[in-house]
């Protein structure tokens, strides 16, 4: 039952209608963002919990690994039957405790149940190669083997379909998983987390996730040390990306990083910009400019940058009507995560004003309790400003001319990051410009469709500063397995390879 004086009575509900046992209870508060309320308080994983973490997801690896790859798929199946079940008080949960209006956060968890049909076909289909071998009689084979335990460490902005996308392949890949949650959202990792546990325990499987609400010191930096973790698969900052990534590779260890996006918009001569205006609004507002997908920056060709911005005007004038309460079906825009991304908020409207943008909608911050902003729209009609080069998780969206498309390339390529950009155009030519080896240098790239909102089937990630991971669809699994490369002689003899004659006593004479 769930503790009255730990947990808030919506909250113990919520986790009743999910069927999954409410989250064990302790110090850490969990704060509701849109109202400031505490939702609930549970028990951070100190660094004896995150070695017991540890050592159950090495013994669930032992189990999962010998069961067929199917029979993997037919678990993530089960388990992404168990969440589309639960899509609308799992959905509710989500937004009660991350702040993404109700309509995104179905959204996130029909991500969830995507992901699991994905692996679930993967399971049928993820093969090796048979290769040529230059030594007669012999066969060369490529096999894909279970890689291990995975700690998984995820953000606030996707409590639960990050993991998905990261589990749901790695289970059917034979690899169990430790997740840390952002401390923001640990109550949609239990929930996630616990409808998971009773399908794979039911075929033997125990630890198949173990959620480590830990802090990120000593609990989540022993984890990252830990080499019982062969992969680390971490979502965050770039900041987070350059603590990590040096720690997993001191110990030879691999990491998926998917780190920050500062993602472009170009609207060009050519482009329909009744398509562009609504793609730019839902990239720049949608989560309330809390993805790593958001389109933070947004060129214009310079014949259509007045009637963009006046169209824009109008749409973020609507939108700013919606911002409240994430469970109210009306909202569009929730409240930011806390008190320190709207502060964030205020130093980047107040540091583009002093850089010479000019807020055409927005720029404020709403009177408490809950941590609202405005959508800001942030004209820069001279061009480039500096702070367009910082990724503000807020919804800020910048927007300067161009005055054609290889400057709006290049101004595209021009920050550290390299996620996701888009180009709206109606003119082949450009189409074939942006996506070429010399167009976006990011690793998801769109044409006439907005920055944020991917599909689980393509691979997710993003270059350079982003980390260089891929989660998600195409052939991202092959990050969860080890790769081994096999060859069986049948020919009796034994020819050496490179045509190397090298005898020696009792070889036939
Ligand atoms: C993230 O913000 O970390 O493409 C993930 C999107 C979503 C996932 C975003 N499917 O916007």
């Amino acid at each position: 039952m769930p503790d009255a004086t730990h947990t808030d009575p919506w909250i113990a509900a919520t986790f009743e209608e999910i069927g999954v046992p409410p989250p064990p209870s302790g110090d850490l508060a969990v704060v509701d963002p849109a109202t400031e309320t505490v939702l609930a308080r549970v028990a951070a994983a100190d660094l004896a919990a995150c070695d017991a973490a540890a050592a159950t997801a090495c013994e669930a690896f032992g189990a999962l690994r010998r069961l067929p790859i199917p029979e993997r798929g037919q678990l993530v199946r089960t388990f992404g039957d168990r969440v589309r079940a639960a899509k609308e008080p799992l959905a509710r949960l989500v937004a009660r405790e991350m702040g993404k209006c109700i309509a995104e956060a179905r959204g996130e968890v029909q991500e969830v149940v995507d992901i699991c049909d994905f692996a679930c076909g993967l399971s049928r289909s993820l093969a090796g190669r048979v290769l040529p071998s230059e030594r007669p009689g012999h066969t060369m084979l490529e096999a894909w083997h279970p890689l291990g335990p995975v700690l998984c460490i995820t953000a606030f902005n996707f409590p639960v379909a990050v993991f998905a996308w990261n589990a749901a392949i790695g289970w059917v890949c034979g690899d169990s998983f430790v997740w840390k949650p952002s401390l923001h959202t640990p109550l949609s990792a239990y929930a996630l987390a616990g409808l998971a546990a009773p399908v794979f325990e039911e075929a033997g499987v125990f630890g198949a996730v173990t959620v480590a609400v830990a802090p990120p010191t000593p609990g989540t930096l022993a984890l990252v040390e830990d080499d019982r973790f062969p992969l680390v698969s971490a979502t965050g900052s770039c900041a987070m990306g350059r603590v990590v990534a040096p720690k997993v590779a001191a110990r030879l260890g691999r990491t998926i990083l998917e780190l920050g996006g500062n993602n472009a918009a170009i609207i060009d001569e050519t482009a329909d910009l009744d398509l562009a205006v609504r793609a730019v609004v839902f990239g720049a507002v949608g989560t309330a400019g809390q993805r790593c997908t958001t389109t933070r920056r947004l060129y214009v060709h310079a014949s259509r940058y007045d009637e963009v911005l006046a169209r824009l005007r109008a749409a973020y004038e609507q939108v700013i009507e919606r911002i409240g309460d994430p469970l109210d079906e009306k909202i569009l825009v929730g409240p930011l995560v806390d008190g320190r991304a709207v502060e964030r908020f205020e130093t980047a409207v107040a540091t583009a004003r002093a850089q010479g943008g000019s807020v055409v909608v927005g720029g404020r911050r709403r009177p408490g309790p809950g941590h609202f902003v405005e959508p800001t729209l942030v004209a820069v009609p001279g061009g480039g400003i500096d702070i367009m080069a910082e990724e503000t998780f807020a919804p800020i969206l910048y927007v300067a001319p161009v005055a054609d498309l290889d400057e709006a390339i290049a101004a595209n390529n021009a920050v550290e990051q390299g996620l996701s950009s888009a180009l709206f155009t109606r003119d082949v030519g450009a189409m074939g410009r942006f996506l070429s080896a010399e167009g976006s240098d990011c690793g998801i790239a769109n044409v006439n469709t907005g920055t944020s909102g991917a599909e689980v089937g393509g691979a997710f990630g993003g270059e350079k500063a982003t980390g260089g991971g891929r989660e998600a669809g195409s052939d991202a699994w092959k990050a969860y397995m080890r790769r081994q490369t096999c060859v069986v002689n049948a020919s009796g003899t034994l020819p050496l390879a490179q045509g190397i004659d090298w005898g020696v006593a009792g070889d036939p004479p």
